[in-house]
């Protein structure tokens, strides 16, 4: 923990600012309250380890304050309050982290002691978060993405997705990642755009399936049984009237039935030619190849994806799964995505499953397939291939071989 603690509280309400300097003293952390923003403001210095802001104020309300603190790219945990209700908190959350602000919680008023107990609690038990993000963005020069398609430098990882039922494993997604020759694995999130750019991301995409239709090989269970491959798909790929054709003759080189692969689909708003890709699309279902609608949710035409995209499968995007087991909205976005999923004979996947809580109300809502650090981070093949075994010896420790 942090040698200088202190928190900061803005609110109109005296009373609340009073419960709140009470049990901060119990903790001994230095508190102040105040209803003027100028004064929060001033207040406000890098020892501040905690801020309480009332949503409803006469002169500034927290909306602006929030603002200004974004601008100030303030980085300090941050706990909204206000009578408004659930949806209305909820709301703010989302703007004061879309301004990059570190949200720690909410209170809806009238809370009691020991819900505010509570939430302090959590928050100073928390852990400082980590000093470098791995996944920190990166910009490389165009010229060096054209010698990393030339030369490879790709490796793919691959991460297992379960059977919420049974806790078997039904599939691995195959993520790419660059292995810089200087500055060592960057993420997708800093080249696909650049890639789509340039137009090199069908080159990319099939340096992807080759590999990943390659390493499938080697995660084949004790009765020679693959997981289905799940290969992410730029929908710029989807404008070559030769990508199914292609695609199914890379499998047959490969040795690999069309029913083990799903291709996911994600922001089919930018597909350039809608006959085109609707062409490749229904052709490589008529070829028992699966599709995948990915982070579904996030896209601006939801409907429409569901609509067009003749897809076996809908992977509920991780930023809903994240907060469902606290924040209603998200849950009901979830269930609902279930239940669409399944009137249209869809099978529902959940990525970002990080906690046994949100695994538990996944399976409470009837969601079929989980993905997700709660199981295991994308790995590479030869851990992927560890991580199988001891996940199979762990599920039936002493069941034969091939027992239903
Ligand atoms: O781990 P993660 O950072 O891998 O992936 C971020 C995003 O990058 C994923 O949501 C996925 O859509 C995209 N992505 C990962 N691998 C590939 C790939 O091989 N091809 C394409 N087009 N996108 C990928
Ligand atoms: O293609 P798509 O967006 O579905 O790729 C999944 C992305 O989510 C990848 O970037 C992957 O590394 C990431 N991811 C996988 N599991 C988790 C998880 O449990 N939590 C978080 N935050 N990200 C995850
Ligand atoms: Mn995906």
């Amino acid at each position: 923990m942090m040698a200088n603690q202190s928190i900061l509280v803005i609110d109109d309400d005296n009373v609340v600012a009073e419960i709140i300097m009470h049990v901060a003293q119990a903790r001994s952390l230095p508190c102040v309250a105040t209803s003027d923003p100028a004064v929060f403001l001033e207040q406000l210095t890098p020892d501040t380890t905690l801020i309480l802001v009332d949503l409803v104020m006469p002169g500034m309300d927290g909306i602006e304050l929030l603002r200004i603190l974004g601008q100030q790219q303030c980085t300090t945990g941050i706990i909204l309050m206000s009578g408004l209700g659930k949806r209305v908190l909820e709301t703010a959350e989302r703007l004061a982290a879309s301004l990059g602000l570190n949200i720690a919680g909410h209170l809806q008023k009238p809370f009691s002691l020991a819900q505010l107990e509570e939430l302090l609690s959590k928050v100073f038990a928390a852990k400082a978060p980590p000093a470098s993000n791995p996944r920190a963005s990166v910009h490389v020069p165009d010229e060096e993405l054209v010698i990393a398609i030339e030369q490879d430098q790709f490796v793919v990882h691959y991460q297992p997705q379960l059977c919420i039922a049974t806790n078997q494993v039904v599939g691995i997604e195959a993520l790419v990642r660059w292995k810089h020759p200087e500055r060592g694995l960057i993420f997708p999130d800093n080249f696909i755009a650049q890639l789509e750019a340039l137009g090199l991301i069908d080159r990319l995409g099939w340096l992807v399936a080759n590999r990943g239709l390659a390493e499938l090989k080697q995660t084949a269970d004790a009765n020679g049984d693959l997981p289905v491959l799940s290969l992410n798909i730029s929908a710029y790929s989807l404008f070559d009237l030769k990508f199914t054709d292609l695609f199914v003759s890379c499998l047959s080189e490969h040795g690999i039935a069309a029913q083990k692969i799903t291709l996911e689909i994600t922001e089919s708003g930018l597909i350039k030619d809608l006959s085109n890709a609707l062409d490749v699309l229904t052709r490589l279902r008529m070829n028992h190849i699966q599709l995948s609608i990915d982070d579904f949710g996030t896209g601006y035409a939801m409907m429409q994806q569901l609509r067009l995209i003749p897809a076996t499968e809908l992977k509920i995007d991780r930023s809903f799964v994240q907060n469902m087991h606290v924040n209603h909205s998200d849950r009901v976005m979830v269930q609902k995505t279930i239940e669409i999923g399944h009137a249209l004979s869809m099978k529902v996947v959940a990525e970002g499953v990080e906690t046994k809580e949100q695994l538990d109300f996944l399976r409470a809502d009837g969601c079929d397939t989980a993905q997700g650090y709660l199981f295991s981070r994308p790995l590479p093949v030869e851990q992927l291939v560890v991580w199988l075994k001891e996940h199979s010896a762990r599920e039936a420790p002493s069941a034969p071989c091939g027992a239903a």
